[in-house]
């Protein structure tokens, strides 16, 4: 299978609820992760655009935001959990939020699930995977800021994450600095739009 190719890409929907999201029947690909991880940089690095927004500051994406890709399916970035500086009434808002669209939303046919290998898995990452797991939906674990990290601590990060989220399975590494990654994730999503 051949990487999907981003001819085009706009920003179709921001919206606080899933279910004020599009409503028409293309696919969609979810991008999850903590605050912070790099969900918007990867996308933006997909994209070859600056259309998310980025910031060192955790919590910047608070909607969920569409992006119709090549007319053909969404890709979504979400809010990031365990952002410890918001309210908890908001917090569980958004934890709510997000894991009633990954239950619930039927077009959802991957999730991209990012992972920091410099920080040790979380139980929101845990309750991530196992969300995704129990809807029945494909998860693609990917290691985000993999330029940060030497080659024999992201192989021994990329061991750890198999064990403990992958069911075995180890995470593709990414990095929106050089680029590695991209070809497999857009593979990935290739797969999972034509399954
Ligand atoms: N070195 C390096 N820094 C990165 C990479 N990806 C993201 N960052 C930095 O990490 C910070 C957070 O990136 P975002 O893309 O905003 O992260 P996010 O997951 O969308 O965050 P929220 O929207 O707050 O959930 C920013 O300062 C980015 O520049 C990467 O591949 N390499
Ligand atoms: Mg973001």
């Amino acid at each position: 299978m051949s990487p999907v190719r981003i001819a085009s890409v706009e920003l179709r929907a921001t919206v606080a609820q899933h279910s004020q999201g599009p409503n028409d029947a293309l696919p969609q690909v979810a991008f999850a992760g903590r605050s912070n991880v790099g969900k918007s940089s990867l996308l933006n690095s997909l994209f070859g655009q600056r259309l998310a927004l980025v910031s060192k500051t955790p919590g910047k994406t608070r909607t969920l935001n569409y992006y119709l890709v090549n007319q053909q399916c969404y890709f979504v970035d979400l809010p990031g959990y365990g952002f410890a500086r918001i309210g908890r009434e908001q917090r569980q808002s958004w934890g709510t939020n997000i894991t009633s669209y990954l239950r619930e939303e039927r077009r959802l046919r991957l999730v991209v699930g990012l992972i920091d290998p410099r920080i040790p898995t979380s139980p929101l990452d845990l309750d991530l995977a196992a969300f995704v797991r129990q809807a029945g939906t494909p998860l693609l674990l990917v290691m985000t800021k993999t330029d940060r990290v030497g080659r024999g601590a992201l192989a021994q990060a990329a061991a750890r994450i198999a064990r403990e989220l992958g069911e075995g399975v180890p995470p593709l590494a990414f990095s929106a600095q050089t680029g590695a990654g991209h070809k497999e994730i857009l593979t990935a999503v290739a797969k999972a739009l034509a399954a």
